[in-house]
């Protein structure tokens, strides 16, 4: 008899280690926080010189989440980093991860195809901080105070041609540091794109801090995506090439289980996955489970980018 052994992607969500809630309590044992404290001491610091460089951001009032923020625990200690381990805490392992120099690659179908160092985009870009949703597919969601910059802004800057129809994200596979890579049936590099329409949207944003710090290497540093009416996975996490295609990219998730998670998913709790419903979610930290809204509670901003579209399979 075959025993198959399930692969991360079909746990439901509700068997994944609850991380958070382990962290949280150990949080709250007083007696063992100044040996923790002195413990990240030397990391905090590296931390605070790279902050330095850190552009002050001002939050965008535009896009409210009316919910409250996520503490920043828990969304630094629950995270789905594949190429780090399939399983919610691999915010150790990613520490590993070199973050500078890092640089984007933007190349395709654009008038001025260049490759920009992170830290270039943090002078040239309209930074600002915007406090977004996000919903897994997996029924579990947060709240992020995001720093970063509307990618509209850096497509004016290389110059989009008319035949550029799609977005193809590509995210660093760097075996010597990520274990993941090893569980070589997966399609390394992980994958990720969209609509030019889509990403010129003013809600899809290039994200490089949260909660007022550069973003840690477990939430995607140096520089990570962010469509928030969409399932999570589609926010491709760091970065090192943006190219415009004519051609629809395949997804990382898509080229494993196409009939699960398709190419444009946004949410919708109507539209159950097929191992599980979208109806409601998890709060991260709350011990909440509240109402799923269609396109995560933005479709003012994003429904009609989909009146023309009725055809295709936009749910997940
Ligand atoms: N490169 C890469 N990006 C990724 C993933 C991943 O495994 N690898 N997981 C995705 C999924 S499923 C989600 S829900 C979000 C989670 O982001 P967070 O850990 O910052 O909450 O990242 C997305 N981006
Ligand atoms: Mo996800």
């Amino acid at each position: 008899m075959l025993i198959r052994t399930p692969r991360g992607w079909e746990l439901p969500e509700r068997q994944a280690t609850p991380e958070h809630l382990v962290f949280g309590r150990r949080a709250a044992l007083g007696g063992t926080m100044a040996l923790g404290a002195a413990l990240v001491a030397p990391r905090a610091a590296a931390a605070q010189s790279a902050a330095a460089e850190f552009p002050a951001a001002v939050r965008n009032l535009r896009f409210s989440p009316g919910r409250d923020i996520t503490g920043e625990r828990d969304a630094t200690t629950y995270n789905n980093y594949y190429e780090f381990g399939s399983d919610k805490g691999i915010h150790r392992a990613a520490q590993r991860l070199p973050t500078r120099p890092w640089t984007v690659k933007v190349d395709g179908l654009v008038d001025r195809p260049r490759e920009y160092s992170v830290d270039d985009l943090l002078k040239a870009m309209p930074i600002e901080e915007r406090v977004y949703r996000l919903r897994c597919v997996e029924a579990w969601s947060m709240v992020v105070p995001w720093t970063g910059f509307p990618i509209s802004a850096l497509l004016e800057a290389v110059g989009p041609q008319s035949s550029a129809k799609y977005l193809r994200f590509e995210t660093a596979a760097m075996p010597s540091v990520m274990p993941g890579l090893r569980q070589s049936w997966y399609p390394w590099p992980y994958i990720e794109g969209c609509t030019i329409e889509e990403a010129a949207n003013e809600l899809s944003f290039l994200v490089v801090g949260a909660y007022g710090k550069p973003l840690l290497p477990q939430n995607g540093a140096p520089i990570r995506f962010h469509q928030p009416w969409k399932y999570g996975f589609k926010a491709g996490k760091s970065l090192v090439r943006i190219s415009l295609v004519a051609e629809r990219p395949k997804s990382f998730w898509e080229a494993i289980q196409a009939s699960e998670y398709g190419f444009w998913a946004n949410v919708n709790p109507e539209v159950a996955h097929p191992r599980w419903s979208q109806a409601s979610e998890r709060v991260l930290g709350t011990g909440e489970r509240v109402p799923t809204q269609i396109f995560n509670g933005y479709g003012e901003f994003v429904a009609g980018l989909y009146t023309n579209l009725q055809r295709e399979r936009l749910w997940a």
